[in-house]
């Protein structure tokens, strides 16, 4: 499980190498960022089960199929693990934002994921469908300008972007 920093440190030692000056500077510009880093897992954490709960909505509202007799979310065992898969998926991608990097997301939560779905009968795509609209539900909170000092979080929302995509394209 590596951050941002000790990545960097790993990448450096395989090659016998110093830490370069584009290096520093990034994790410079990390650091001096950091706090709007900070706030997005923070209101992304605090905001979860909402997260959680609307991107479940949505999801079973477009695939009522999910939820029929029969389905994979049909009875509230199965609603219970599904609700629980997404809390575990959006709570690996807070640690990855937070770490900066997606090792800790990949190593522990989607490594073999996409083989337990399978293993399971339980539709990848559609749990995709339900990451997919846990980002968008993630993105508005953390990228709400409402009660915040104003500046330009674009490279960051998209950095977080990239972390459920990467969750979604790992069960898909
Ligand atoms: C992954 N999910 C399920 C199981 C496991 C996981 C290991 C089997 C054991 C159990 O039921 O608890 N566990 C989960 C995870 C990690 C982990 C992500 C990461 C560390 O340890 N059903 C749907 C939707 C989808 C869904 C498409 C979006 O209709 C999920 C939610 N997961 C779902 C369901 C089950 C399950 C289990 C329904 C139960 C399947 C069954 O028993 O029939």
């Amino acid at each position: 499980m590596f951050d941002a920093f000790t990545r960097v440190v790993s990448q450096a030692d395989a090659r016998g190498a110093y830490l370069d000056a584009a290096q520093i500077d990034a994790l410079a510009a990390m650091v001096s960022e950091g706090t709007k880093r900070l706030d997005a897992v923070n209101r992304i954490t605090g905001s979860a089960s909402a997260i959680v709960s609307s991107a479940a909505r949505t999801l079973f509202a477009e695939q009522p199929q999910l939820i029929a007799p029969g389905g994979n979310a049909y009875t509230n065992r199965r609603m219970a693990a599904c609700l629980r898969d997404m809390e575990i998926v959006l709570r690996y991608v807070t640690y990855a934002i937070f770490a900066g990097d997606a090792s800790v997301l990949d190593d522990r939560c989607l490594n073999g994921l996409r083989e337990t779905y399978v293993a399971l009968g339980v539709p990848g795509a559609s749990v995709a469908a339900g990451v997919a609209k846990m980002k968008e539900a993630a993105l508005a909170i953390a990228n709400d300008r409402a009660g915040i000092t104003p500046g330009d979080c674009s490279a960051l929302m998209s950095e977080i972007a990239g972390y459920f995509d990467r969750a979604a394209a790992a069960v898909a």
